[in-house]
């Protein structure tokens, strides 16, 4: 272990803090005694300015970097805007990776994503599958970002001696994800669609797809205590996978949903809407020899975050009251 890098007062950036993911490993870092931590708003530092990331490293000197910024959202935000999936997660990787190098900092822990895999790998996916095909085309802007970004530590090590650190976690959701009805994710576009049926007694709740594609869902609390365990720990110059090594079918999700909210109406599937991967099972086997296991059970995560979004209902809704 590092610990000259990462001991409780190393100074710590989190890029994309005030995210799901960022927000949840900031959580993480201060309950485990880290107090030293960085952040900024996009507002505050447009990370895409390549000149304004090099100033900010140069005047803050991080000992340690948490790239958890990026641009994301589910299939149908994937669908509409692939440009911007991939030249915002270029630019944004590439600088904070670039800038961190440039400023010597030792420890950096890259946030990519299990799309990154071939549409059809076997499964579940080991790493040494990635770039064995063509990926999701659904969201081909947003994969090929991510490989770049992993890549890109990897040469770095390779070439520079860094010690950067890839980590491709599973679709994940939690506190402070987006609950918006078309740009969010799966978990939080049914919470919001079984809660409004449910306030407004819908007869129906619409579901995309066939029901029948395949998805792993890892609570982001848990992910972040893995990114933690991974900055402690790790130091292979291999990409790891972060998962729970089970998945559930669409279908399935949408019952356990429907029952966390209470919802007793009819749940319909509209076989427009596309499936996007059949299946991205991850192989964990990497992490669990590492000595990392999740924690969290996907009934218990869904309740959790079904209880953030009540409590939080003012965000998503103009005030309105969450019944
Ligand atoms: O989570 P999701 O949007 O993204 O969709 P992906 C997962 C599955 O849930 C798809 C279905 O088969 C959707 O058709 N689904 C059913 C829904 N109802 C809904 C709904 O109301 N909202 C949403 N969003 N999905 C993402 C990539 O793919 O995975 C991202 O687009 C990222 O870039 C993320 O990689 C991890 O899992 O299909």
């Amino acid at each position: 272990m590092n610990d000259t890098v990462m001991n409780l007062n190393s100074r710590i950036y989190i890029a994309g803090h005030r995210g799901m993911v960022g927000s949840a490993i900031e959580r993480c870092l201060r309950a485990n005694g880290y107090h030293n931590i960085l952040g900024r708003t996009s507002g505050e530092l447009d990370l895409r300015e390549q000149r304004k990331v090099f100033e900010f490293f140069r005047k803050e000197k991080p000992d340690a970097v948490i790239l958890a910024a990026a641009k994301v959202g589910g299939i149908m935000a994937n669908m509409s805007a692939p440009a911007e999936f991939l030249y915002d997660n270029l630019m944004i990787e590439s600088n904070i990776i670039h800038s961190a190098y440039k400023n010597k900092v030792q420890k950096l822990l890259f946030l990519g994503s299990s799309c990154i895999y071939p549409r059809l790998s076997p499964q579940p996916m080991k790493e040494e599958y990635l770039m064995d095909g063509k990926v999701e085309p659904t969201n081909e802007g947003y994969a090929v970002a991510k490989i770049a970004g992993m890549k890109l530590c990897e040469m770095y090590n390779r070439q520079y001696g860094t010690g950067y650190i890839s980590v491709m976690p599973c679709n994940l959701y939690g506190k402070g994800d987006d609950f918006d009805p078309v740009r969010s994710h799966v978990v939080p576009g049914l919470i919001r669609k079984f809660h409004e049926a449910k306030v407004t007694d819908a007869a129906e709740v619409i579901v995309w797809g066939t029901g029948k594609a395949r998805r792993e869902l890892l609570y982001t609390d848990d992910l972040a205590e893995a990114c933690l365990f991974l900055l402690q720990t790790y130091s292979g110059n291999g990409f790891l996978n972060v998962g729970m090594g089970m998945d559930v079918t669409i279908a399935e999700l949408a019952e356990m949903i429907k029952e966390v909210v209470g919802y007793q109406g009819k749940v319909t599937f509209d076989k427009t809407k596309p499936d996007g991967m059949p299946q991205k099972l991850l192989d964990v086997t990497r992490l669990e020899e590492a000595g990392w296991h999740y924690k969290t059970e996907l009934k218990d995560g869904l309740r959790q975050t079904y209880q953030w979004y009540l409590d939080n209902y003012n965000l998503f809704n103009g005030g309105g009251t969450n019944a």
